[in-house]
């Protein structure tokens, strides 16, 4: 079987699977009664995974060493496979209590694996074994993680250390850590990880040739055993790149072909491959559009390659014109992924899935739900989350997420009429989708705690637990999160999950004003920087000048943006009258004395907000502090440290950005507060 030897054992390290001793004596008693075996009545890498995660908490839990055997005991936890259960998905399991025995069933080993994580989720939130009993099947059928890591160790939008994957253009030695990670995966319901960023380098190449692909194959192996599927991002100019061929057109045939000994290439190392991830034709890497083909062309050639295998094309819809020319006021980078794709729809084969980021910039702190959910019945969709928080604080500020990401799935696309949310496009259900789910961009990195931020964790997990049911609410997966990795004191609990739940409007409050985005430095994007992309090529502008500030994207006087939506979603957006304020300055331009729907002119809101929001980055500190010695304090001082840093450099957003908007402007704050 297999056994555990987690790398570190620090709290911070640790994260949501702590395995405390449970100190609540009737659930002790309830939980010893089934920990005393472990009954598995299959081998398989799945299941062995779950009986060592089990045993390894029972003792850690209950101080009980389990015995893990084949037979059906009297007392014990019995996983056991029903493939006659037409109740369950391959992926779902029941859990049900009968007499002193806590079945787990699934309909295959992969159920078990999220069954033993559920189970000892609840034990860890003290539930009493009746509240843990049901059958849970996951809403989304892809559930996914994309690491944005570099051979040579570096991340791409990394936040969190170096990659756990790689170092000095090697992967790494260290696959206990891997193996860590596939544990906390699998424990939130992840099953498909890219080991690898978009944005594939010159050695990265490699990845699909026996030059890396046995190091590829025994990282698979770590991920299959927790049922998570890996990928691989590959380049689209591979045949090229690697010297074979002058051409990588996907109609060429010597170039599908060389895709399709490729893929079989693949399959003899990792027989589950889950496929490749794909960026073409955006932020100069290749693409079709080299050869004057489109996006079907170049996707579906490398879909009939992975087909036999049962592989899928995950391509990325972040197209869009990244050398524009500030003065060229009729591209709208905002609508680029709907031109370029929707009219495709239909002619990408079933095993292609779009992958499209939530909104239709990039991921900033608030911008609308992009228009191309929903508007393609006949082509896969997942949607692209980012939880590694590049324009949301790139976890030195908190910003907890999850609020953020139930908006956007619950959003009403009208593409069926009322009740079209994007869940359901998501999830495959409005369209009978084939394959479709969740991506994500990870934040996790080798520092101790994964995640730079402790509190950063929370989006981790969140995203997760959103992917496997996203009808939970962001306050219950907020105190799931908090007991499992801080422990039962319930007050704390309290504590920490208003802090978390305040932060995304914190940190919106002091950062670019009413949905207009960007204002970052570039390059890093860290930190105040208002004209900072403004006369760029990268098409993201605010176009503020002394009268007022936003972007017209209106169809009559503007880019015509709105029109992308279905018409209940256009109307709202287009007029100026039902436009929600915080999203006002994306949609339209106004002048700083346009009066909002909230009783106050825009400027005055953009100073209230920043004065209010570094107040309560203040205050943050303050409330963290009441929480000194109630948590340990390595993670104590951990989060504390950050949190003074955002203070600190909240103010500095603050007063940027009100001297920025004071000085173009020449209002006054009604306030006279200090602006410079
Ligand atoms: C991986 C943004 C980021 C890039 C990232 C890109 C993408 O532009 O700044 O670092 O590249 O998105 O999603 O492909």
């Amino acid at each position: 079987m297999n056994t555990i030897q987690t790398v570190q054992t620090s709290k911070s390290y640790k994260c949501w699977l702590q395995y405390d001793a449970v100190v609540n004596q009737q659930r002790k008693e309830e939980y010893s009664v089934i920990a005393k075996v472990i009954s598995k009545q299959l081998d398989s890498p799945a299941a062995d995974a779950a009986a060592a995660e089990l045993k390894m908490a029972f003792e850690s839990m209950l101080g009980i060493h389990a015995e893990v055997k084949h037979e059906k005991p009297e007392a014990g936890v019995l996983l056991s496979i029903a493939e006659s259960a037409d109740y369950l998905t391959d992926e779902g399991f029941e859990i049900k209590k009968e007499g002193s025995r806590l079945l787990i069933t699934g309909k295959t080993d992969k159920g078990l694996l999220y069954g033993a994580f559920h189970l000892l989720r609840g034990m860890q939130t003290g539930e009493p074994l009746a509240k843990i009993e049901g059958i849970q099947n996951p809403a989304n059928p892809l559930r996914m993680i994309n690491q944005w890591d570099n051979i040579d160790g570096s991340i791409e939008r990394g936040y969190a250390g170096a990659s756990i994957f790689y170092e000095n253009n090697e992967f790494t030695k260290d696959l206990g850590r891997i193996q860590d990670y596939a544990r906390l995966l699998a424990s939130v319901g992840i099953n498909g990880v890219s080991i690898n960023n978009v944005n594939v380098h010159k050695i990265e190449t490699d990845m699909i040739t026996s030059v890396l692909l046995p190091d590829v194959a025994k990282i698979a192996d770590i991920f299959r055993q927790y049922g998570i599927r890996l990928f691989l991002s590959v380049n689209f100019a591979s045949p090229i790149e690697l010297g074979d061929l002058k051409t990588a057109d996907p109609l060429e045939e010597s170039v599908r072909q060389w895709w399709k000994n490729k893929a079989e290439e693949v399959y003899t190392y990792i027989p589950d491959f889950g496929g490749f991830v794909v960026k073409a034709d955006s932020e100069h890497r290749p693409g079709p559009f080299t050869y004057g083909r489109n996006h079907a062309d170049g996707s579906n050639m490398l879909a009939e390659a992975l087909a036999p295998f049962g592989g899928l094309v995950i391509w990325r819809c972040f197209v869009y014109n990244c050398m524009q020319d500030w003065r060229d006021r009729k591209t709208d980078r905002a609508r680029a992924a709907y031109d370029h794709f929707e009219p495709l729809d239909g002619q990408f084969l079933d095993n292609v899935i779009l992958q499209i980021k939530n909104g239709p910039m990039d991921f900033q702190v608030r911008e609308p739900v992009t228009p191309l959910f929903g508007a393609m019945p006949k082509t896969n969709q997942v949607i692209e989350f980012q939880v590694t928080q590049e324009y949301t604080g790139q976890q030195r500020h908190l910003c907890y997420l999850v609020p953020q990401w139930k908006e956007v799935l619950n959003f009403d696309t009208y593409a069926k009429g009322k009740g079209s949310a994007v869940k359901q496009v998501v999830d495959g259900s409005m369209y009978e989708y084939k394959h479709s789910g969740i991506a994500a961009v990870s934040n996790i990195g080798n520092d101790e705690n994964w995640t730079g931020h402790t509190l950063a964790q929370a989006n981790f997990y969140g995203y997760g637990r959103l992917t496997w049911n996203p009808e939970l609410s962001s306050e219950d997966i907020a105190k799931e999160w908090i007991s499992q990795t801080f422990g039962p004191d319930e007050s704390m609990q309290q504590v920490i999950s208003h802090m978390l739940h305040d932060s995304w409007p914190i940190y919106e409050s002091y950062t670019a004003p009413l949905g207009v985005g960007w204002m970052v430095n570039p390059e890093h994007h860290y930190g105040p920087n208002v004209d900072g992309y403004e006369y760029s090529v990268w098409g993201t502008y605010h176009f503020a000048d002394c009268n007022g500030i936003g972007v017209d994207r209106t169809i009559e006087s503007g880019t015509g943006y709105t029109s992308q939506y279905f018409k209940e979603n256009e109307r709202y957006y287009n007029s100026i009258d039902t436009c929600p304020d915080n999203l006002l300055l994306f949609f339209h331009h106004v002048p700083y004395t346009h009066v909002l729907k909230s009783g106050e002119t825009v400027i005055q809101h953009i100073y209230n907000t920043h004065f209010e929001g570094a107040d309560e980055a203040a205050n943050l500190v303050e409330t963290w502090c009441s929480l000194k010695d109630r948590i340990d304090p390595q993670r104590f001082d951990a989060v504390l440290k950050r949190l003074e840093e955002q203070a600190e450099h909240s103010k500095q957003w603050r007063d940027r950005i009100n001297t920025y908007f004071y000085r173009k402007s020449g209002i006054e704050d009604k306030q006279k507060r200090t602006i410079y």
